[in-house]
């Protein structure tokens, strides 16, 4: 290995390395890269680069972290260079894609909610996002939506209908955000991002996430055998575990 440090933490990004859909705060960006002294640190999230960028404070983050893994790592980044690059186009095609979209139209226009609003679908590189209220809601339509999906599980009944709908798809659905849920081919989930780092020579992976219990969408990598997973309650609860671990 090209520098001394033998250790890698993985880092989901939101609720774990910045308050819920909030961009990180100072201190946190800067106890990061007093801890990148000490061991590798990578990110993986499930949003796409641009708003993984945008919530980790706006700067390049693929030069300042050592791996950067979007989309879960379907789109991964090391010191700066592009690694991969997924696309769920080709591993679905066309006409599944739409098979799928138009389900998910006709069921989101049968949904009574407090707001509906415009996008409901996001096809990314490597996933799709389906959002029943519409990616472009206000941030108070956000959070009213949010409350609204805690007390009548409308993410939750949608996923079970596509499970149902399409038993042979070979689609994974992870709920991981607020809003929406991200749909993706069975171990298209963030242990994806382990493939470009587990022949690295780390003596040890860890990972930290919020998401960790079933369901979520930090679960996988989290129970991943080739990582050592750490639950964490918000950034301050990472902070204070990295210091016991590591500084
Ligand atoms: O926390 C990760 C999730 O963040 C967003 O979710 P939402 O908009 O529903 O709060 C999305 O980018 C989603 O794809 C991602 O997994």
């Amino acid at each position: 290995m090209a520098d001394d440090r033998k250790i890698l933490c993985l880092f989901d990004v939101d609720g774990t390395l910045t308050p819920s859909r909030k961009v990180i705060t100072p201190e946190m960006k800067e106890f990061l890269l007093d801890l990148k002294k000490k061991v590798v640190i990578g990110i993986v999230g499930g949003s796409d680069y641009d708003k993984m960028q945008e919530q980790m404070g706006g700067d390049d983050i693929t030069k300042m972290y050592d791996y950067v893994f979007s989309e879960n790592g379907l789109v991964a980044y090391k010191s700066g260079e592009l690694l991969a690059i997924q696309s769920i186009k080709k591993a679905m095609g066309e006409e599944k894609i739409q098979t799928f979209v138009n389900f998910c139209l006709r069921y989101t226009a049968d949904l009574k909610l407090p707001k509906k609003r415009g996008t409901f679908i996001e096809f990314r590189n490597g996933l799709i996002n389906v959002c029943p209220v519409g990616r472009n809601c206000t941030q108070e339509e956000r959070m009213e939506f949010f409350e609204y999906d805690k007390e009548h599980g409308i993410r939750v009944k949608f996923v079970e209908a596509l499970e149902k709908a399409f038993p042979d798809m070979g689609l994974k659905y992870s709920i991981g955000g607020q809003i929406s849920f991200d749909v993706f081919p069975i171990g298209w989930d963030k242990t994806f991002c382990l493939q470009f780092v587990e022949k690295e020579g780390y003596k040890e992976i860890h990972f930290f996430g919020d998401k960790t219990q079933q369901g979520g969408n930090d679960y996988e990598i989290f129970n991943d055998s080739r990582t050592i997973g750490h639950t964490v309650t918000s950034p301050d609860d990472t902070k204070a575990q990295l210091t016991k671990l590591f500084l």
